[in-house]
């Protein structure tokens, strides 16, 4: 089995959309465990990925052929992903702040979300403090999840919930923040309810945050 989650791994790294649809589809047919072929085929090999764009070994084009192949193996393993008997939760607008365009992690976390019974509004990359104010003002939200990658597009998550404080709506809402760079202290600094570390933590704390 284990040549199996190789494969996977080595496909995200050379970025074969190809190799990683068959090798996760081989590997579920297998019955091995959804959050195995997660965790150790895809999550570990973006981080392998981001390695070897710092070695400068890998460029822009490398990490995004890489990307695609793992969104294709998140499309795969989505249903997988979301648990069986699901209760209805709050509802959420997610999204990664405005100048930044990585979306695999929010994607991840939306993905969780949703198995776990929230209502999902994704916005989508790149979005801006007032995209995230209008769907607050539309109504019904119980949550903002904001993300970023990138220490430049960090700040935006602070710019987003003063646009929320002033336009009167940051009290009607929870505000959880995540993303490699983002870490608990920052979430407290700029007055965030909560930070996750990963997905399955991000579950967790939306949780706790509309209980
Ligand atoms: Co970029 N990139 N990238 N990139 N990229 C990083 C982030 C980087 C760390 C690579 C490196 O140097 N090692 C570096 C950032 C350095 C920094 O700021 N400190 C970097 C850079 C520099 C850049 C560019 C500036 C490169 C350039 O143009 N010179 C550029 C910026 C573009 C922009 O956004 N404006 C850029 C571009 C890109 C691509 C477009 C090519 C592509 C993104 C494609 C896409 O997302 N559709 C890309 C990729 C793929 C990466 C790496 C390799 C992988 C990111 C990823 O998807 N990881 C990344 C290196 C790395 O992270 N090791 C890198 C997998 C994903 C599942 O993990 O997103 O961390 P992650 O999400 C996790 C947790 O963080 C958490 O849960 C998720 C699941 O466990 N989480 C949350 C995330 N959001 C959360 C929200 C929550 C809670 C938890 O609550 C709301």
């Amino acid at each position: 089995m284990d040549h199996l989650i190789q494969a996977i791994f080595d496909g995200i790294v050379d970025g074969s959309r190809a190799v990683v649809t068959q090798k996760v589809q081989e590997a579920l047919d297998a019955h091995l465990d959804p959050q195995t072929i997660l965790n150790h085929g895809l999550v570990d090999a973006m981080a392998k990925v981001g390695q070897l764009f710092e070695d400068g070994e890998y460029f822009v084009p490398e990490m995004l052929v890489s990307a695609r192949a793992m969104q294709e193996g998140l499309n795969l393993l989505k249903p997988h992903l979301l648990a069986g008997d699901i209760k209805p939760m709050g509802k959420v607008v997610a999204g990664t702040v405005k100048g930044d365009l990585h979306d695999i992690g929010k994607n991840l976390v939306c993905m969780m979300l949703e198995g776990a019974g929230f209502t999902i509004q994704d916005l989508g990359a790149d979005v801006s403090p007032d995209a995230f104010v209008e769907a607050v003002r539309q109504g019904d939200v119980d949550l903002v999840a904001m993300s970023a990658l990138l220490t430049t597009t960090m700040a935006n998550m602070k710019v987003t919930i003063q646009a929320l404080e002033e336009a009167g709506l940051r009290g009607q809402v929870k505000v959880m923040i995540g993303g490699a760079p983002v870490t608990e202290a920052y979430a407290q600094q700029i007055g965030a309810d909560g930070y996750a570390p990963d997905a399955s933590r991000a579950v967790k704390l939306a949780q706790k945050l509309i209980a």
